[in-house]
């Protein structure tokens, strides 16, 4: 048993007590709360899935027979967002005909989006499919169009499907996915910024004519904030754009020495695609623009996820800590990129084969929780950088997250006591594929809380 094993065991056992000194070591610190919830509030409709587009190719699988995923979709959320888009997405060709002959594949995944480069083809059965899958699970979609390699001739078409068959289960559009990836892919080496906001105007003046009155978001980024900043100074000429977007990978690619368990717990991921300071460039588009920021697609690792890290019980502190702190800026939701059997996918699994549950399923679950809440004023003194805590005021009531990413259980003074009820996220250890759990336990109500190592809480104040 590694050491932090044997910790988290005793820990949960209450027993850490009896441990020697230097074993026991516990981080201890104190949180206190303003009375007046200022920050912003959690949409109720924060929590969202990422599917690659060539998923739709097979019609059967965003359809409301496919009863076993529109469940674990209705237990992440009951008004969530679906996000269809990745780099399958400049491959996709929508076709008003149904399919002839049977799908090219049952599922498609993030696993299998950087290799299988031949184009699927949506069809006009995909999306009344998909309508009815939406419908069965109360989810509304984010729909991204092909930009990279597509005509605007079939996306206009596309486009005008899309708005017929989902009507108001639609919320946006997206032209493209990650442009400011396409130089040296599908245009260009010296292709700018400026060069993207052109292209996509066109492009957008096409798909809007044929499409009266349908919503846009973008630019859905990679990491390239040039993109964004262009694209927030172009979107208030633009009525009918509603939403900034962008990506967000805490690591990768998956081959990278530094994508390791370690370094996932950290705040600020020497390896991720945006760093804190770029949290600020979002911030100041968001001003520029006028407009909210969702993330529409993201995940542990890019490049399809790296086994060991994105399948584990670290997955899923780390998605809850990063939900509730891009929530806390302010961003509107989180879609977490995933499908087929992918590493980071939250849910994998076929419909022939039967879904499961992830670990990071568990992490989302957990910031659901707090949707509708408004973030209180919080301050913390003599945690562990690898401890966060969120302050919530929900329905009357104030709420407490505590995630605890880091070896040692985090001993925390509040200014009151806790209610005799806690949620708790954990599982065997950091590296646990298996046995992620996520349950309610009872704990005493006092001032003084101890949350075990790599465990996140959710307490009633
Ligand atoms: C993103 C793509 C997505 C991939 C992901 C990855 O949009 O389709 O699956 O990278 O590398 O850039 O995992």
């Amino acid at each position: 048993m590694k050491r932090r094993d044997l910790l988290h065991a005793l820990a949960a056992t209450g027993v850490s007590a009896a441990l020697p000194r230097a074993a026991s070591a516990q981080t201890e610190g104190e949180i206190s709360i303003g009375a007046q919830a200022t920050g912003p509030t959690i949409p109720p409709d924060y929590v969202g899935l990422s599917y690659e587009a060539a998923q739709l190719a097979n019609p059967d699988f965003f359809a409301p027979a496919n009863a076993a995923l529109v469940t674990l979709f209705r237990e992440l959320s009951p008004s969530g967002v679906l996000r269809i888009g990745g780099g399958s997405s400049e491959y996709t060709r929508y076709s008003d005909a149904d399919p002839a002959g049977p799908p090219p594949f049952e599922i498609f995944g993030p696993d299998t989006s950087k290799t299988v480069k031949h184009g699927t083809v949506t069809s006009a059965r995909a999306l009344r499919n998909l309508r009815g899958f939406l419908d069965a699970a109360g989810w509304r979609c984010l729909y991204g169009l092909n930009f990279g390699q597509g005509s605007r001739e079939n996306a206009a078409i596309e486009a005008a499907a899309v708005q017929r068959t989902l009507g108001d289960r639609l919320i946006a559009l997206q032209i493209g996915n990650e442009p400011d990836s396409f130089r040296r892919r599908y245009r260009p080496a010296g292709w700018t910024p400026d060069d993207f906001i052109r292209e996509w105007r066109d492009f957008h003046d096409a798909v809007a004519a044929a499409a009266p009155g349908v919503k846009f978001a973008g630019p859905d980024i990679s990491n390239k904030l040039d993109y964004l900043t262009a694209f927030a100074a172009e979107a208030p000429r633009h009525p009918d754009v509603i939403m900034l977007s962008g990506h967000y990978y805490a690591m990768g690619p998956a081959g990278s020495p530094d994508a390791t368990l370690d370094q996932l717990m950290e705040p600020d991921p020497k390896t991720a695609t945006m760093h804190l300071a770029g949290m600020d460039v979002v911030q100041g588009a968001v001003r520029t623009a006028g407009l909210p920021f969702r993330m529409t697609e993201g995940g542990s690792c890019w490049d399809g996820g790296k086994p060991g890290v994105s399948d584990t019980l670290a997955s899923a502190l780390w998605c809850a800590d990063a939900m509730l702190r891009f929530a806390q800026r302010g961003w509107i939701g989180v879609n977490w990129h995933g499908g087929g059997n992918g590493f980071y996918t939250p849910i994998a699994g076929a419909p022939s084969t039967g879904f499961t549950r992830r670990p990071q399923y568990f992490g989302i679950q957990f910031a659901q929780l707090l949707t509708g809440g408004r973030f209180l004023p919080l301050t913390a003194s003599g945690l562990d950088p690898h401890v966060t805590a969120y302050a919530l005021q929900q329905d009357g009531r104030r709420r407490l997250a505590v995630i605890n990413k880091a070896e040692r259980s985090a001993r925390i003074t509040l200014p009151g006591a806790v209610g005799a009820k806690a949620e708790m996220l954990t599982g065997p250890a950091l590296d646990s594929k298996e046995a992620t759990s996520f349950r309610t336990v009872a704990v005493v109500p006092t001032r003084t809380i101890t949350v075990p190592p790599h465990t996140a809480m959710l307490f009633g104040l």
